[in-house]
């Protein structure tokens, strides 16, 4: 991509109403832009960013065995009269009305339209275990939607559901989501904790919100600091054996770890004081199981091999991708802007033509441009006549992980400078030795 053809409008000045440093780094970096209370429009830079993490989030499911299918943002309020939720969501469910005076709405989550999806052709255990998921815009009227898009009122939910035919195997679905997740966030450079969750209007008994700890978090949050190290499970998960995915959970449920919500200061203070972890954590997960509570309303039930009729056992687990992405970069910048893990960075390299309209700095630039586009890497290249310093100031504020500096002097001995965006660290060499270094 060529800056000079590109649209990405940075801002020069601090955004006075971004009181957190991934807000104000968003906002600053071209990446969203509010257009109205807690509704932001994703512009280039950004959705190349969510389009990464989605990307990642959507293998992960996958691999867990996930069925990716999508449903409407917009419902039908009897859906929702069925479950009884209709009433108990209160305020924060956007309610609108269709030309013919139905009452629908703008779905804050989907467990009741899966359900309904379900009912309407599963008949029979034979067909389980089932787990659809989506990654789809929600809306909920949140009273305080704040730090831009960490919490907002439209936003972006990855939400899986899961169908068995008993409690045993509805735990194993869970470990499996439990699983995933840990995968997940690691992937996306992020250490989150699961910690044992409140479960508000989603309902059920068990549930794990998943925590990173950042000090601009909303939640307030207690855990044993050893989980900062625990291993993550490998890309060769078996995630069909039980006993496995059950010694996941219990290893990384085998210490304290809770919201203030389900917090037990008692056991709490059993921890050896020098373990004990009390922070400020991001939501950035939250899975529940919560039985038959919209099966049994709903009538979603299967034949099992007894020959009966069985409710299904259902959980349900969310992802926020666009708060996902503020989060990353709480946990990844400096002063001068965004470090992009490389897994979720708009560009792998930024290309800087130090003298654009300099024959030789051209030339340079263009060979190094087409050779890593040509290798299948996503390239940055900066070849607007802007300022050296306000070129170098950019790259560094989009946090693209490498530079590649074409100036006059190193040009003309045939090098240029290589520049790690996290550690500073730069290089010269030969232009042959960048590109191969990339292309490898
Ligand atoms: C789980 C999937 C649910 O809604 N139903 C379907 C369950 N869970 S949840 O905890 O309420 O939300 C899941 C994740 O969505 C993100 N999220 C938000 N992101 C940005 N702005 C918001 N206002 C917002 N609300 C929820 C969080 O990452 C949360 O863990």
């Amino acid at each position: 991509m060529r800056l000079s053809r590109y649209f990405m409008p940075i801002l020069k000045e601090n955004p006075k109403e971004a009181e957190i440093v991934s807000h104000r780094l968003m906002l600053r970096a071209g990446m969203i832009r509010q257009q109205s209370q807690g509704i932001y429009s994703w512009l280039p830079l950004g959705k190349r960013v969510l389009d990464k993490v989605n990307a990642i989030i959507r293998e992960e499911q996958n691999r867990a065995g996930a069925i990716e299918l999508s449903m409407p943002t917009l419902q039908s309020a009897e859906l929702w009269q069925e479950s009884g939720r209709y009433d108990a969501y209160g305020k924060e469910m956007l309610r609108i009305k269709d030309r013919q005076h139905r009452p629908m709405l703008y779905g804050p989550t989907n467990e009741e339209m899966v359900t309904d999806i379900f009912r309407s052709s599963i008949k029979s255990y034979k067909d389980l275990p089932l787990n659809l998921y989506h990654i789809q815009l929600k809306f909920r009227d949140e009273i305080r939607p704040r730090f831009g898009t960490m919490r907002s009122r439209e936003f972006m939910m990855k939400d899986a559901y899961s169908f068995d035919l008993t409690r045993e195997g509805a735990e194993h679905s869970y470990n499996k989501m439990f699983a995933a997740y840990l995968r997940t966030f690691d992937r996306l450079g992020l250490r989150a904790i699961p910690m044992r969750a409140d479960t508000g209007p989603i309902g059920g008994k068990l549930s794990h919100e998943f925590i990173i700890l950042a000090d601009t978090g909303e939640s307030e949050v207690f855990c044993h600091k050893d989980f900062v190290d625990f291993d993550i499970p490998g890309e060769h998960t078996d995630f069909d054996s039980v006993e496995g995915l059950q010694a996941i959970f219990d290893k990384w449920t085998s210490l304290y770890a809770a919201t203030s919500e389900m917090h037990d200061e008692a056991a709490f203070n059993a921890v050896p004081e020098g373990d004990r972890l009390s922070a400020r954590g991001i939501e950035v997960g939250h899975i529940f199981y919560f039985g038959t509570k919209y099966s049994e309303p709903m009538g979603a039930k299967v034949q099992g091999p007894d020959g009966k009729e069985h409710f299904v056992h259902m959980g349900s687990y969310g992802i926020g991708p666009t708060r996902l992405v503020p989060a990353i970069i709480e946990a990844s910048h400096d002063d001068n802007g965004i470090i992009w893990p490389a897994s979720v960075a708009p560009f792998d390299i930024v290309v800087i033509n130090m003298k654009a309209g300099d024959q030789a700095c051209d030339d340079t630039c263009e060979l190094i441009y087409a050779a890593l586009t040509k290798a299948g890497k996503d390239v940055l290249y900066d070849d607007t006549d802007d300022r050296a310093g306000t070129k170098f100031a950019t790259a560094d504020l989009i946090g693209v992980p490498v530079q590649i500096i074409a100036g006059p002097r190193a040009v003309a001995n045939g090098e240029v400078e290589v520049k790690d965006r996290k550690t500073g660290a730069r290089e010269t060499m030969t232009i042959e030795a960048a590109i191969n270094r990339f292309v490898a």
